[in-house]
């Protein structure tokens, strides 16, 4: 109460600053957050500091929700006051929409697990959209507003407007002593003349002077080298959000460094792509440098509290019975893949060949990058549609994707669908994987009611 009368009893331009420089920096805090956040490549740098980082950018985010309710009823007066200002009506609308719609979107990522993986892929997109486009915006905004840039423009002012006459006067020791001698009628016949020159200076100057001034050259120069830094980066984002013929997928293929010979043939569902190929893209998500496997050294096991622990090299892997499934994969950062065609071993298949032991009941993972694991429980490994996929859409899976062999559970966040799989172990007691142990949700359901 006593500070919300101690708001009010500011004055209405004092709050306005105010509230701008509240927003700008919590926008700073939200994009360096926002941008570690969505860096696949540094995750293992940032363990569990990750899950912080998140819960800051959301603490973050609802601070910037409060400040545009702070703002709310300012609205009105705020613009009646620049009604004679186009510029910074459009730069109201626009900065207004930008924070609207990062609320939104952000609100849905943030409560994610009670809502469909759709609307959340949607909001990620929208989220990152905004991004692109409202950072550089931002960083413009603070530039072109700088004080920097404002002693230019009043540099250029001073240039373009010649004196005012009276300073003029003052300035010239004729005029200054015609003024000393005859106080009564000199200055305006001075004036007088002295305005008729400043009048034809300024035709002279406006004449002499080039179309672009230093500060809308700097201005252009600034938005020019924004868009050569962001613009490529922001044309490779566009054309994967937009890309449902798995492109990106393909040059992964192209650039695979993996060397596993001989490759992979598919079932004849798998080579026609049942599921017609997947829809979206992966981001490539690693702890590590990404591994690179060759056929020659590449080995797969199953061991721990099983009757028959085998170990398998890649001729020998490939000769395990396989299925192909359709299946969808959701990452729990809000993005998914529709439609994977995948082709591998039912891990069922294996828990059952190998002969899991009464004291089994957890089935570990390991990964080559010899970092990552998970695990899930005896019952939840046994589910129909989790396989240990060696194929995907028909072609093997890339190095960046996790092959030559990854794991897939579909109706889990995929931080459970550990890449470069090579070894299964038994064990008795519960294991928390690499996620798990930085904060993520044991239960990695999509949906919760499976829990
Ligand atoms: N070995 C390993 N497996 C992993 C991860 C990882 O960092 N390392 N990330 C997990 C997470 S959080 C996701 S969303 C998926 C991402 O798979 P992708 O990189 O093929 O898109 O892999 C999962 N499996
Ligand atoms: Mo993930």
């Amino acid at each position: 109460m006593e500070s919300k009368r101690g708001w009010l009893k500011q004055s209405f331009g004092k709050r306005l600053n105010a509230i701008h420089s509240w927003n700008a920096w919590i926008l700073l805090l939200l994009t360096v957050t926002g941008i570690v956040l969505s860096i696949g490549a540094i995750r293992g740098d940032l363990g569990s500091f990750r899950v912080t980082i998140k819960q800051l950018h959301i603490y973050l985010g609802v601070a910037s929700i409060l400040l545009i309710a702070l703002y709310a009823p300012m609205i009105r007066k705020h613009w009646h006051q620049i009604r004679a200002r186009r510029n910074q009506r459009a730069n109201l609308v626009f900065v207004l929409a930008l924070l609207i719609g990062w609320a939104g979107s952000g609100v849905i990522l943030w409560q994610f697990r009670n809502l469909p993986p759709a609307l959340n892929n949607s909001a990620l997109f929208v989220h990152d959209l905004l991004t692109w486009v409202g950072v550089p915006y931002a960083v413009y905004h603070a530039i072109s507003r700088s004080r920097w840039l404002k002693r230019q423009q009043r540099l250029d002012q001073a240039a373009a407007t010649a004196r005012p006459p009276a300073e003029q006067a003052v300035q010239t020791p004729a005029a200054a002593s015609a003024i000393a001698a005859a106080p009564n009628q000199a200055p305006v016949a001075t004036e007088d003349a002295t305005a008729r020159r400043t009048a034809a200076q300024a035709v002279i100057t406006a004449l002499k002077e080039s179309p672009i001034t230093r500060a809308s050259f700097l201005r252009i120069a600034a938005g020019l080298l924004l868009v050569i830094a962001i613009g490529p980066a922001f044309y490779r984002w566009i054309k994967g959000a937009f890309d449902t013929g798995g492109s990106t997928t393909a040059e992964y293929i192209a650039t695979d460094g993996n060397r596993m010979l001989p490759p992979p043939a598919p079932l004849p569902d798998s080579a026609a792509v049942v599921g017609g190929g997947a829809q979206g893209n992966f981001r490539i998500y690693t702890v590590t440098e990404i591994p690179a496997f060759s056929s020659d050294t590449w080995k797969f096991a199953i061991s721990g509290l099983v009757d028959n622990p085998s170990a398998w090299n890649w001729e020998e892997f490939l000769k395990l019975k396989r299925t192909v499934q359709v299946s969808d994969f959701h990452c729990v950062t809000g993005w998914s893949v529709y439609k994977c065609t995948w082709e591998g071993i039912p891990l069922k298949q294996l828990l059952a060949a190998a002969g899991v032991q009464a004291k089994g009941k957890y089935v570990k993972f390991y990964s080559g990058d010899k970092v990552y694991t998970d695990a899930l429980s005896l019952s939840q490994a046994n589910g129909d549609d989790i396989m240990v996929a060696v194929l995907m859409d028909g072609k093997p899976i890339p190095q960046k994707l996790g092959g030559p062999v990854r794991l897939i559970v579909p109706q889990m966040y995929a931080y459970k669908s550990v890449k470069w799989l090579q070894g299964i172990e038994l064990i008795e007691k519960e294991h928390m994987g690499y996620w798990e142990v930085r904060g993520y949700d044991n239960d990695a359901w999509v949906d919760r009611s499976k829990a």
